[in-house]
């Protein structure tokens, strides 16, 4: 089949896969027999054991087969469009441009979708909390690439009338009817250098695997991971955003009133930014913990490089809270706003240590710089595509023994 060529994957992950296609988990695990794109996240618990997570460890979201690319020396991603100078960008002319290492944070944003689906059905993979991971990440900073085309830096619009860049990819996704995947950011962000939008050639220090989008793929910091499209085949100059699937009828925020019957896809915007999300990791609904202190534990991260001003923990579902203890390097009090010692596209961890009662409804919220605070109920936010679910993260314990 076209997927009988996947690479292999670690067996800890879990594979969010449609009903009614899913054989045998650990076979499936092995890569033999998958017959849909692979899309799987890791357990809750190991994606806080640590603050860089590990490239085995990191969901993977796709929409196709990988692809595969052995010849790097002739591999290359074609720059065209609004622009003078088209270009063929070989990864040589990639590898000599000055390397940048950004540690980012890259969130599904149908990360939760699992729970938003329990107040009515919507369309989309299903994933518990952990379809993010923070990753560093290495390459060239896009807004050099675009030099290369005689786009200055902090340009919002080429002479020719470019005020977009589509990001093309190798792979083939039914959604685009056996067309590549493809996303667009504003020009104005692309060739913003403090933006930190990279063309990634390396992860955690690694030369980027297949999964993660091997031997390109774009990074963009603080923005849902659907515009960070891997396996890169071609940058485009364009007018207007990205007319394919994932920007025009995926991945777009509707109220709770539209349903498929009366949904106008064009009344909305693409998702960009994500507002602010936490998640407690430590802890799983059906656990029963010991007499004594636990360990809240989880993480908080916000879109468009806004850091965490605060988490706040609940052990009587909302009623009283006290404030998580925050960090990103382990033993450093975290501080949004202090440039040289936070990262400010990565999650933060925090950590409440506590008595809890016997029938605790444990529960965080976190606030981001702008102030921007979480909402208290997935009712609310629910929309039919099941997208940034980042209502309050609760999670049911046990004391016993
Ligand atoms: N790029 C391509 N070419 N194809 C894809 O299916 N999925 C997107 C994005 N880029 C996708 C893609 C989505 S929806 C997400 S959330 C991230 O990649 C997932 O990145 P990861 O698999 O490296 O975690
Ligand atoms: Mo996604």
């Amino acid at each position: 089949s076209e997927y009988s060529q996947e690479p292999p994957r670690h067996p800890c992950l879990r594979i969010n896969a449609k009903a009614s296609f899913s054989l045998s988990l650990s076979l499936e695990n092995m890569g033999a027999f998958t017959i849909e794109p692979f899309n799987a996240e890791p357990r809750r618990s190991d994606l806080v054991s640590s603050y860089v997570t590990p490239v085995d460890f990191f969901y993977k979201r796709n929409h196709g087969p990988i692809p595969i690319i052995d010849d790097i020396e002739r591999y290359c991603v074609s720059i065209t469009g609004l622009i003078d100078h088209p270009k063929l960008l070989f990864m040589k002319d990639v590898w000599n441009l000055p390397k940048y290492t950004v540690t980012a944070t890259l969130q599904c944003a149908g990360n939760r979708r699992t729970a938003m689906s329990k107040t009515k059905t919507v369309k989309g993979v299903g994933w518990d909390v952990a379809a993010l991971g923070n990753a560093v990440w290495s390459g060239a900073k896009l807004a050099d690439v675009l030099e290369l085309v005689g786009i200055p830096k902090l340009t919002s619009a080429t002479p020719s009338g470019g005020k977009h860049v589509e990001f093309v990819s190798i792979d083939k996704c039914k959604e685009e009817n056996g067309g590549p995947y493809k996303a667009s950011i504003p020009l104005s962000q692309a060739t913003n250098p403090l933006a930190d939008v990279l063309l990634a050639y390396e992860m955690n220090g690694e030369t980027i695997n297949r999964d993660h989008g091997y031997p390109l793929r774009v990074v963009v910091p603080g923005v849902i991971g659907a515009r960070s499209v891997k396996w890169l085949d071609s940058i485009n100059i364009i007018a207007e955003e990205c007319q394919g699937f994932f920007m025009q009828k995926d991945y777009k925020m509707f109220p709770p009133s539209v349903n498929w019957d009366n949904i106008n896809w064009s009344t909305r915007k693409p998702q960009m930014d994500f507002p602010v999300q936490c998640a407690i990791c430590s802890l799983e609904d059906s656990n029963i913990v010991k007499p004594g202190k636990i360990t809240i534990k989880g993480y908080a991260v916000s879109g468009g490089g806004r850091g965490i001003e605060r988490v706040d923990v609940s052990i009587d579902g909302g009623k009283t809270w006290l404030e998580a203890s925050r960090f990103q390097k382990a033993g450093m009090p975290y501080i949004a706003d202090d440039d040289s010692s936070s990262d400010k596209w990565a999650w933060v961890f925090f950590e409440v240590v506590t008595d809890v009662p016997k029938n605790a409804e444990i529960v965080a919220k976190a606030v981001d710089i702008a102030s921007n605070v979480q909402p208290e109920n997935v009712e609310n936010i629910w929309n039919l595509r099941g997208i940034l679910n980042t209502s309050w993260h609760r999670v049911h314990v046990r004391v016993g023994h």
